[in-house]
């Protein structure tokens, strides 16, 4: 039986929704560059990295593009993005995430952000939470893609609590494996059919308070 420490949390379809602007930004590239995607090809680039979003884009448009032009292509797509992302507000926060978090620090558990994003500080900020995470690990500081643990090992680390005594919360299936590559339980935010290697699956974080957290440590660490 592993004490539960840390809660570690993953950015984007957990504590806040931005993958309606990612798609936006996204479809406006693809436009320009003739074609169009849907928002079912959307769920596939939900935890992924920016370079390897606009891969699977450029071979949804049968594209073939130079690194060169990929990184600019990227960068103009970041600008939009940075842009719809700067008007957020903290009306935006998922239902329950604010009040989660701030449960977790007032019972002693200490608190992560685990995100691909390269965005997350502004997003934090704009949404005013920056200041409930003891330790924020992003895509600026992490070089394997989930389903390597390295996001959720680093955050561990930089919180000094082992792997075996943290949960991740992810919405992202790779998020979920990265989690139990890691050595952590994780708790799954969305639907148990896509979800259901997690310890635990709800539909959002005003669905699990301390007392359930807690009800985890009897689970085994891999699920
Ligand atoms: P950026 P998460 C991910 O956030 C998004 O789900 C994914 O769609 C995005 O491509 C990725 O961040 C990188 O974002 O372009 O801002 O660096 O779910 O890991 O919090
Ligand atoms: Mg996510």
């Amino acid at each position: 039986m592993n004490k539960i420490l840390a809660c570690i949390f993953d950015l984007d379809g957990v504590i806040v929704d931005t993958a309606v602007y990612h798609y936006r930004a996204w479809k406006r590239l693809a436009n320009e560059l003739g074609f169009d995607f849907t928002e079912h090809d959307n769920e596939k680039l939900k935890g992924v990295s920016r370079m390897a979003s606009l891969d699977l884009i450029l071979g949804w448009g049968g594209l073939a593009k130079t690194q060169m032009e990929k990184e600019e292509l990227a960068a103009r797509k970041n600008a939009w993005y940075v842009d719809m992302i700067s008007q957020m507000t903290p009306a935006e926060i998922l239902p329950g995430a604010k009040e989660f978090v701030e449960a977790c620090k007032s019972a002693g558990i200490k608190t992560a952000l685990g995100s691909a994003s390269k965005n997350s500080a502004t997003i934090l900020e704009k949404v005013g939470i920056d200041h409930l995470f003891d330790v924020v690990i992003d895509g600026n500081k992490v070089s394997k893609p989930k389903p390597d643990p390295e996001v959720f090992l680093k955050g561990a680390e930089a919180l000094g609590v082992p792997p075996a005594n943290c949960v991740v919360f992810e919405d992202a299936i790779a998020g979920i494996e990265a989690a139990i590559n890691g050595g952590m339980r994780s708790v799954g935010i969305g639907s148990p059919d896509v979800l259901g290697k997690a310890n635990l699956v709800v539909s959002g974080l005003d669905k699990i308070n301390i007392e359930k957290l807690k009800e985890l440590e009897a689970s085994d660490v891999t699920a």
